[in-house]
């Protein structure tokens, strides 16, 4: 590793990124680079009650869905719609203070949850998110302002050993997926401390790396999507009855879902205009 000092003198700028607080250093990085780790702010006990949650929302999920199932379609290492399951540690980890703040100054307008997920990285194995992808999957776009985000938050520490994610600097900003020697000269494997959140433009390669330890590695992915986006499952019509704020009801997407009928598209005209 290169420990020379950076330089630090300039010529000929005249115009500079002005950040006043750490969260505006992850907004700068995110943007130019595609990835940034933010602090979640979490005490120890708090962390802690998320460890809890996230392992006992696992069973519960295991016991409704089925082992075998859930290994036979590929989704054992998945707790799918996780806020949708009862917890509170997990409902809040969608809110995160922090995380608002950020995605209210990288989001243009509104953004609704578009999908909330437990993901295990498990030990010495292969797992579904072990491979190269954006997380609007299928799309070879540069939009001018960014759509979605991905929030991955550290339920553990993620480690070079353990499989932390690796990501490719930069490739929200082209098109097509570079090619595997860009890639392997590229590539970076970001560290984080449990408690915070990877952010990720939801335009860069990523991939979960292999976790060589004998302990999984955990997280808890949030993509943050404009309202124009269609959620991954409907959050609205499989969120318990629990009170929500105006703007908690927004972001997990209760005014955006689509009209059933024309009717009801009508009726939702009605004092609009
Ligand atoms: O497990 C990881 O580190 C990567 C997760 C991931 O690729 C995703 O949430 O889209």
């Amino acid at each position: 590793m290169n420990t020379n000092p950076v330089p630090e003198k300039f010529y000929g700028v005249s115009m500079r990124q002005q950040n006043v607080t750490p969260l505006d250093d992850v907004i700068e990085q995110v943007t130019n680079l595609g990835y940034a780790v933010l602090d979640g702010g979490y005490t120890a006990d708090q962390l802690t009650a998320i460890r809890n949650a996230f392992d006992a929302t696992r069973t519960r999920y295991i016991a409704k869905y089925g082992e075998d199932v859930l290994r036979s379609t590929n989704e054992y290492n998945n707790i799918r719609a996780v806020l949708t399951h009862g917890d509170e540690e997990l409902f809040q980890l969608a809110f995160n203070e922090n995380l608002m703040t950020v995605l209210k100054k990288l989001i243009h307008g509104k953004f609704i949850l578009n999908q909330q997920n437990g993901i295990i990285n498990p030990a010495q194995q292969s797992y579904n998110q072990g491979a190269w992808h954006r997380d609007i999957p299928y799309q070879h776009y540069v939009s001018s302002r960014p759509l979605a985000f991905n929030a991955l938050f550290c339920v553990d520490d993620f480690t070079l050993q353990n499989g932390s994610t690796w990501v490719l600097p930069a490739s929200h900003l082209k098109e097509p997926c570079p090619t595997p020697q860009y890639i392997e000269r590229n590539a970076v494997q970001v560290e984080a401390k449990a408690g915070s959140f990877l952010l990720l433009d939801c335009m860069i390669y990523h991939t979960g790396g292999y976790n060589q330890t004998v302990k999984e590695r955990r997280a808890v992915n949030h993509v943050f999507t404009i309202p124009f986006f269609k959620q991954q499952i409907n959050i609205p019509n499989n969120m318990p009855d629990r009170e929500l704020t105006t703007e908690q009801r927004e972001i997990l997407g209760f005014p955006y879902s689509e009209p059933p009928s024309i009717d009801a598209y009508i009726e939702s005209r009605k004092g609009k205009v």
